[in-house]
């Protein structure tokens, strides 16, 4: 199994390339996460929802790999994350110049190659000596079922929330513009649902140390020097938390900001596993009441607000046409079941 994590390949292009041949191997699995920079239809970024509620039996019988070749450091999936430490494989090689501070994610590590991976790999390909295997094929079997079941859930789902608006919102991104997303569950839910897309786009999200400060500032300074369309989605409390970076003279007309609000940080209903009480938890999930309305009079920015999937297809259909002014999206979430649909799209595809 090889993992890409988070990562700024100086050579993604060939780093791409070699492991697309190396994909082909029926004894090789590759997930890349988006935070890595490395797409191909090969290799697979939804790891969370892949490896959501695994029978552990299958896992240590046929699932877990002998060898984890880790590049790049930080993981998002926490699932992947979760087995890999509690039943490790037999060995894991972390690959990577100059990478000796590697973190040693999984406790197990048994190797590190202070090599560029795509010599590394070029060198594997020509001595290609794999044994034979139907490990590939196992995990695409249930890849591709867990993919049925997900488009299943959506379409079925009738209820909107941020797991709608955002299948949707992925799907009519334009061709060839710039993704900046905001941290959070924005870059989780994009991991999930881009591996589907027919072509890939540029996608940036201020990971590094995870913090939620300067996304918008991030987003904009790329803006005013990038002649393509570039649009910011991102989650409310990073959105007012960094909205003074609105407050320029240069913002391009072309730029465009979708904003989840769904008043709260949901992550936290999300992804913690500890139970706060109610009045600790207030402080996690920081419950506000705040709405872009008047930034964008104030700033002078076209502005327009959808709670529904119809009206949210209506203003897509133009939202990216050329205008005067920046634009802004609000999709108001606040009273949507959001943590519980998406637990249940990750239950339903299990
Ligand atoms: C500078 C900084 N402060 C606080 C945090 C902790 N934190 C992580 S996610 C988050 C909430 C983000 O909420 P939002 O942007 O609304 O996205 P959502 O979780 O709703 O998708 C916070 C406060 C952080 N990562 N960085």
């Amino acid at each position: 199994m090889i993992l890409l994590g988070l990562n700024n390949f100086i050579n993604k292009t060939k780093l791409t390339k070699v492991l697309k041949k190396i994909s082909l191997d029926e004894s090789i699995i590759i997930f890349s996460e988006t935070t890595s920079q490395i797409n191909s239809n090969k290799l697979f970024s939804n790891i969370d929802q892949i490896v959501y509620g695994i029978d552990i039996n299958k896992w240590i019988k046929i699932l877990k790999p002998n060898i984890l070749l880790t590049i790049g450091i930080n993981i998002l999936s926490k699932n992947i994350k979760y087995l890999l430490r509690k039943f490790p494989p037999k060995y894991h090689w972390h690959l990577g110049n100059n990478c000796k501070n590697y973190p040693d994610t999984y406790f197990k590590l048994s190797s590190y190659w202070n090599i560029n991976p795509e010599y590394f790999f070029k060198i594997i390909e020509k001595n290609k000596n794999f044994p034979n295997s139907n490990y590939k094929r196992t995990w695409e079997v249930l890849i591709e079922d867990k993919i049925k079941k997900q488009n299943f859930f959506i379409k079925k789902e009738k209820n909107f929330s941020d797991l709608k608006a955002l299948f949707f919102i992925f799907s009519k991104i334009p061709k060839k513009s710039i993704l900046q997303l905001g941290n959070s569950m924005i870059i989780r839910y994009y991991q999930l649902f881009i591996s589907k897309r027919k072509y890939k786009i540029q996608s940036y999200c201020n990971r590094g140390i995870s913090g939620i400060d300067g996304s918008v500032s991030t987003a904009i300074g790329y803006s005013i020097v990038s002649k393509k369309i570039v649009t910011l989605i991102i989650g409310d409390i990073s959105f007012f938390y960094d909205s003074n970076a609105l407050w320029n003279n240069y913002t391009p007309k072309n730029f465009r900001i979708i904003l989840i609000n769904n008043k709260c940080g949901n992550i936290f209903k999300i992804i913690l596993n500890k139970k706060f009480s109610k009045k600790t938890f207030n402080f996690f999930e920081t419950k506000h009441n705040l709405c872009a309305y008047e930034l964008c009079k104030m700033y002078k920015w076209n502005y327009n607000k959808v709670s529904d999937l119809n009206r949210l297809r209506y203003i897509l259909s133009f939202f990216w046409k050329k205008s005067n002014y920046p634009f802004l999206l609000e999709i108001d979430t606040k009273n949507c079941n959001n943590e519980n649909i998406f637990r249940n799209f990750l239950y339903s595809s299990k």
